[in-house]
């Protein structure tokens, strides 16, 4: 059982430049439930198997379109390569995944050859989607994507070189520049990282490079590396991003979430952040599987008219699942329980 308790009261916090989502996935929080982030009762969505290609899919994005849903999943084919697959939903639970992988063009046209591919995140940035994720550069790099119909999608230059993951961009300019958060890291399974931010004026070229956050001191629970997870949620109180943190245990890394309030006019400077998670690895879907204890998130539905948000995530690098929460309750529980 997890010590999450949310004893406080609300704060008033709401979402900004958001939009109503009335058909968000959603479960009021259980009777007797103590913790700010609860998990959906029909977890996890997708199983074990779920298109012939491809043994497993989690740490994907979702986003609402047209009246619907469209997701960017992170597939791992039966040779265990990770690629991107491409799907549809009515109520973003029940997914229809197309049987082949994303086929990348270049800005002329062409088709991109590409090495692997994981853990998307998915916004809309002006009129069009952008799509991040783990690119083969070669070598784990931050990748970029764009598409307007999520019918042809096209590879955009990589904003970071090699060894760097979980790259996240904001879903507007902050004076005047694109920002673009990435955990710059080593080629293995990392044994350190912190998350860092980068400007750009044109999403081409990336500069003005700032720390953001380091991994846990006091909190052990992110002790070995943080990394940027869904792409952050404006609000009055500030950015509220939820992020994950990972610690190395004796039978390896344990994967969690924590979240944190950037400030709004400079996201380098963190306002709160949790000193405590707010989900880790404790269903079965989440302890056991391909990589046991993992609880990674890429993606949030929110409706920013009541503040309820969907929190997409992996469990346990082979099932994917939903958590919600509501942004007033969230964002005093990190004010509460601020380590900063
Ligand atoms: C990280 C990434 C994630 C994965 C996690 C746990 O380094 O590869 O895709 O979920 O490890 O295996």
């Amino acid at each position: 059982m997890s010590t999450n308790a949310t004893k406080s009261p609300k704060t008033g916090a709401r979402i900004v430049n958001g939009t109503a989502l009335p058909n968000i996935p959603w479960e009021d929080k259980p009777a007797g439930c103590h913790q700010v982030v609860w998990r959906y009762s029909g977890n996890p969505i997708i199983g074990w198997n779920p298109v012939p290609a491809a043994a497993r899919i989690f740490n994907s994005a979702v986003i609402p379109y047209q009246g619907g849903f469209v997701g960017i999943f992170r597939a791992d084919e039966k040779n265990a390569k990770p690629q991107l697959y491409f799907g549809t939903s009515e109520d973003a639970l029940k997914w229809d995944i197309r049987p082949e992988r994303i086929k990348w063009v270049n800005e002329a046209g062409e088709a991109v050859k590409n090495g692997y591919a994981y853990d998307p995140r998915l916004l809309k940035l002006g009129d069009a989607y952008y799509i991040n994720w783990c690119d083969d550069f070669p070598g784990p790099s931050i990748g970029m994507g764009m598409t307007r119909d999520f019918k042809t999608f096209v590879k955009l230059e990589n904003p970071t070189f090699p060894f760097n993951r979980n790259g996240v961009l904001f879903p507007r300019q902050i004076n005047g520049l694109y920002v673009l958060l990435s955990r710059p890291s080593d080629s293995g399974h990392t044994p350190f990282g912190d998350i860092v931010l980068s400007h750009s004026p044109d999403l081409v070229y990336w500069g003005k490079h700032r720390h953001v956050m380091s991994r846990g001191v006091e909190s052990w629970w992110e002790s070995t590396k943080i990394g940027a997870g869904p792409v952050p949620i404006e609000t009055t109180e500030g950015w509220l991003l939820i992020y994950h943190g990972v610690t190395t245990t004796c039978n390896g890394f344990v994967y969690s979430m924590g979240a944190a309030l950037l400030d709004l006019d400079d996201p380098s400077k963190v306002l709160y952040r949790t000193r405590d998670y707010i989900l880790t690895p404790e269903a079965d879907y989440e302890t056991t599987g391909f990589v046991p204890n993992v609880a990674f998130p890429c993606a949030t539905l929110a409706d920013a008219e009541t503040g309820r948000i969907a929190i997409y995530y992996g469990a346990a690098d082979t099932y994917t699942a939903v958590a919600f929460a509501r942004v007033d309750e969230l964002i005093a529980f990190v004010k509460e329980n601020s380590q900063v």
